[in-house]
């Protein structure tokens, strides 16, 4: 009886504590979807948009424990690179206006364990430290990036490189990697899983992405690929485990090898409905260049097949029959509705800039529009701005939660409650308001 009863209470007791494990977000996804971010910690509101100091980006997430939320919208022009601490959630879907572009360099997340980043742009360009990426994680785990635009990395534009698990890349566009060295990013861990879902890789000579390690690619959209390869399938002697689901990949105007290469026998992996349209036979080049600017729904026809299992297509990889047990997408979508909803949703969609809806319009130009650059400041990229600054919601209290809202939901407008739980949800007052805004 005794032993009944303590059993129950450890089956009680475990169970609550698996019911805390809430996902970063609703929504969240693939390994990295248990990060914590800046829960139970305090919001930073970023107030302006300089390159440092007090109300600035860079020093708001300069601190663990910090749920940043913008009332500013613009481009943060930024000199040397941002390095994020653990345990900060990045709200950029908070900023007024068309949000925030953070320019002119990288960002480190070395380290940044439990880190939550959600509809922001970050763009490198030229100006940006030599040999480093957009985005760069050499060691942590529990991180996860949600509808983020990452774009003209000196090096790698989205990197992730030694001892580093439970990432996710979601609904993200990977973006123009500078030439020369033109690269959409290395996944390669040494330890834990990575999942890259619904995005978009684009406009990349090279590593759209090269992975290795524990890996799931699902629902992606990789376009005009360079020569230097789109999907690079390990090319190492060290072993990985990866499964390569309903993706769509396109060849563009740069696009002269096939999507897959460099694998070998190291590299197990198990494929299904990959999706590949080679023709580059989408509307012709100057039809597009008129119509994107006047009918942007107007698209090409996506004509391709799925791609055969054959070593020969996947490029010597070894198949194995059943997916490794990795922990995916809530919903699996066909290969030609994943195409549709990373047009419609990847990067910051909330609002997107010139340059995302440049580029999504080269996707859908189906072949014939695309390019690698080496230079972002010239037309048509300008530097990736301007872009509409907004104005913020009435905030009394300064708790990062508008009055309106703290009305509506029952909280006191006058008093900073951004860390309480008046709903028992399991998230903070704070994270409910940034998590209705998308
Ligand atoms: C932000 O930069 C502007 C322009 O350099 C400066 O006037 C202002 O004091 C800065 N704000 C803070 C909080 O440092
Ligand atoms: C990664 O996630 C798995 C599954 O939730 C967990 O067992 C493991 O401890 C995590 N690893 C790290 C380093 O957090
Ligand atoms: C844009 O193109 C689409 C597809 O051809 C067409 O259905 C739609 O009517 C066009 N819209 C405008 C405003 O011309
Ligand atoms: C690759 O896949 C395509 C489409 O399914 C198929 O037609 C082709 O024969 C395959 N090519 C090779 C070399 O296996
Ligand atoms: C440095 C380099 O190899 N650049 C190449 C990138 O890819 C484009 C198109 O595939 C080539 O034209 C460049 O020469």
């Amino acid at each position: 009886m005794l032993w009944t009863g303590l059993l129950h209470l450890l089956v009680v007791l475990l169970s609550a504590h698996t019911s805390l494990a809430i996902p970063a977000f609703p929504g969240a996804e693939g390994f990295g979807a248990s990060a914590i971010g800046g829960r139970g910690g305090s919001v930073y509101i970023v107030t302006n948009l300089n390159d440092s100091g007090a109300g600035s980006f860079r020093d708001a997430v300069s601190q663990s424990h910090r749920i940043v939320t913008f009332a500013v919208g613009g481009v943060i022009k930024i000199n040397s690179r941002i390095v994020v601490s653990s345990h900060v959630t990045i709200a950029g879907q908070t900023a007024p206006g068309q949000g925030i572009t953070v320019y002119g360099n990288g960002l480190s997340y070395s380290g940044a364990d439990h880190s939550i980043t959600r509809y922001i742009r970050y763009r490198m360009g030229k100006g940006g430290d030599a040999g480093k990426d957009g985005i760069t994680i050499a060691n942590g785990n529990n991180m996860i990036f949600d509808h983020v635009s990452v774009s003209w990395g000196r090096d790698e534009t989205f990197s992730i490189n030694g001892d580093v698990s439970n990432v996710t890349i979601q609904d993200t566009i990977i973006a123009q990697g500078l030439q020369t060295h033109s690269c959409g990013g290395l996944i390669q861990t040494s330890t834990g899983g990575v999942s890259i879902i619904r995005s978009l890789y684009i406009d990349n000579k090279t590593r759209n992405p090269k992975v290795k390690g524990v890996n799931e690619f699902v629902n992606n959209v990789v376009y005009n690929w360079g020569g230097g390869g789109g999907y690079i399938a390990g090319d190492s002697s060290e072993k990985s485990f990866t499964n390569i689901m309903n993706n769509v990949f396109i060849s563009g105007p740069s696009t002269s090898v096939s999507p897959f290469t460099r694998g070998n026998a190291n590299f197990q992996t198990f494929v299904q409905h990959n999706y590949y349209d080679s023709n580059k036979n989408g509307l012709m080049k100057w039809f597009h260049r008129i119509i994107d600017t006047t009918n942007s729904s107007f698209t090409g026809k996506l004509d391709g097949a799925e791609l055969a299992a054959t070593t020969d297509n996947y490029s010597g990889v070894a198949f194995v029959g059943t997916r490794f047990n990795y922990p995916t997408v809530n919903k699996l979508l066909a290969p030609l509705d994943a195409y549709s909803t990373v047009l419609s949703g990847a990067g910051m969609s909330k609002s997107r800039d010139n340059v995302d809806t440049l580029l999504v319009n080269e996707v859908k130009s189906l072949g014939t529009s695309g390019e690698l650059i080496s230079d972002e400041t010239v037309s048509p990229w300008n530097s990736g701005g301007p872009i509409a600054g907004g104005t913020a919601p009435k905030d009394s209290d300064g708790d990062g939660m508008p009055d309106a809202w703290e009305k509506a939901n029952g909280l006191n407008p006058n008093v900073n409650d951004a860390s309480g739980d008046k709903n028992g949800d399991g998230y903070d007052n704070i994270e409910n308001y940034i998590n209705s805004l998308v």
